[in-house]
């Protein structure tokens, strides 16, 4: 099978350098530790290894050394699209080299294969009360499909350590081959009370798919924002809490199923991918309170109506970025290419040009720019798809393609399992103490 001959080809080099680094130069000092980092959710400790992605504060991710601009340029698309194939991006991660067009289709054509779905899933998804967040649905369905985990099986079976990536790859294929029928039984259930299981068909790429097993009118054009939505959520290093879930379950050699589904859980947390509903309800606002889009002094005033009242303003700031968002610019392109004259487009673009400035006065923020959430929504909005929370199911089908290459590649190259070390706050209180000039 295509990725997995080319990931096996460079194996033994990729396992030879990591193992150098932890016997030849295990004391070599990475980093140095402070109390403000303990306390304060293990900020920037540089203790991760990934060569899937990489966040450059004054740049935005690359994929695997790639620039948005320059992802979206270098991988092949449908015909006639402008948005590359979603087999594409997941060949680039999990190999590491731009595919050729025959080695994307190889992608989506495993998708297609390994896309069935079985019916048990579905009816359990069906017997879930009705109030049931989407994500919630979409965890759980994961967690239904684990007894299919080829890991677990070959694991118990005695696999060798050094085979442990294998069935990691089969998983992972079949795992992002099926959550975008999911993803689409839970919209159609949950918002139009449809019950009936979506066909993937063998003829379309992921995102012309997704777009027909959604339902929305005008499948060509969410066909390409769902490529792009699917690509730019798909990796962000591995140290925000989906992608550092999914590494730290995998990391107890839990299966991908156990380890995407826990991801998941931390994903619907709302300082993570739930915020991206909480941005489109803050626009939604804006255009209600005004009757459309205000004047840039009335904006100017709301925004900082919104920060007195103690709230943030949401889609703005990063824990890491210090510049705008690529994801955000390559999704603000996208709308302004092809409906410059939406109102939510322009009202976003109006919040893009005044809500920095509120952020570089109130003083706080150490990133006043906008955050890939503050556009996502406005594109989902205007092709119809309208209900907020499940904004972070799709988030979710796209943070598999990149929570996965990952996972495949911690087990092929033999990464142990996570043990951070604890301390008290007494322990923290004396090494203070310490500290303190005599
Ligand atoms: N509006 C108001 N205040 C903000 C702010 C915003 N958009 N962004 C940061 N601040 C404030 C913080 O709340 C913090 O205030 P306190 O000192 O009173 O606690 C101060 O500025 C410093 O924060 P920071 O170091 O710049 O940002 P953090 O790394 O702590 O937090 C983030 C990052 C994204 C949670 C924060 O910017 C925020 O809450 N933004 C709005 C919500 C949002 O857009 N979330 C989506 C994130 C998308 C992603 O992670 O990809």
């Amino acid at each position: 099978m295509i990725l997995h001959d080319q990931i096996a080809a460079q194996l033994p080099e990729w396992r030879n350098r990591y193992k150098a680094l932890g016997k030849e130069h295990a004391d070599v000092v990475v980093d140095k530790v402070t109390v403000g980092q303990v306390v304060g959710g293990m900020r920037d400790i540089k203790s991760l290894v990934t060569d899937i992605s990489f966040v450059d504060p004054a740049e935005g991710i690359r994929f695997r050394g790639k620039s948005i601009p320059e992802v979206l340029k270098a991988l092949p698309k449908p015909r006639g699209a402008k948005i590359p194939y979603v087999g594409g991006l997941y060949y680039l991660l999990m190999v590491g080299d731009v595919p050729s067009r025959d080695q994307a289709l190889q992608v989506e054509a495993e998708w297609a294969k390994r896309s069935d779905v079985p019916d048990y899933v579905f009816k359990m998804i069906k017997s879930m009360p009705k109030e049931t967040h989407p994500m919630t649905l979409l965890s759980q369905a994961v967690l239904a499909l684990q007894n299919q985990s080829a890991f677990v099986h070959q694991y118990h079976a005695g696999m060798k350590k050094d085979a442990y990536w294998e069935p990691a790859l089969e998983d992972s294929l079949d795992l992002t081959a099926k959550l975008p029928v999911i993803a689409a039984f839970i919209y159609r259930m949950k918002y139009f009370g449809e019950t009936k299981k979506p066909k993937y068909s063998a003829r379309l790429d992921y995102g012309a798919n997704f777009a027909k097993m959604m339902g929305v009118a005008d499948q060509k054009g969410y066909a390409e924002l769902a490529r792009l939505y699917f690509i730019l959520h798909s990796d962000h290093e591995s140290g925000n809490v989906s992608a550092h879930t999914m590494h730290l379950v995998g990391s107890a050699l839990s299966d991908p199923y156990l380890s995407f589904s826990a991801a998941l859980n931390g994903l619907a947390g709302p300082l993570h991918g739930l915020a991206n509903q909480e941005c489109l309800g803050w626009l939604l606002d804006v255009h209600q309170k005004f009757g459309g889009v205000p004047s840039r002094d009335d904006l100017y005033k709301f925004a900082w109506d919104t920060l007195s009242s103690g709230k943030v303003i949401p889609g703005y700031g990063h824990a890491v970025l210090r510049v705008p968002d690529p994801r955000f610019t390559a999704q603000m392109s996208f709308a302004k290419e092809r409906f410059p004259q939406d109102e939510l487009v322009r009202l976003a673009d109006l919040v893009f040009d005044v809500v920095p400035t509120v952020l570089k006065e109130q003083g706080k923020a150490k990133n006043p720019a906008p955050n890939v959430d503050a556009i996502s929504g406005t594109l989902q909005y205007y092709y119809g798809v309208k209900d907020f929370d499940f904004y972070t199911v799709l988030f979710g089908v796209g943070r598999a393609l990149g929570v996965t290459p990952n996972y495949v590649w911690a087990r092929a190259l033999g990464q142990p399992i996570e043990r951070p070390k604890s301390l008290s706050t007494k322990m923290l209180e004396d090494i203070v103490k310490a500290a303190q000039p005599a």
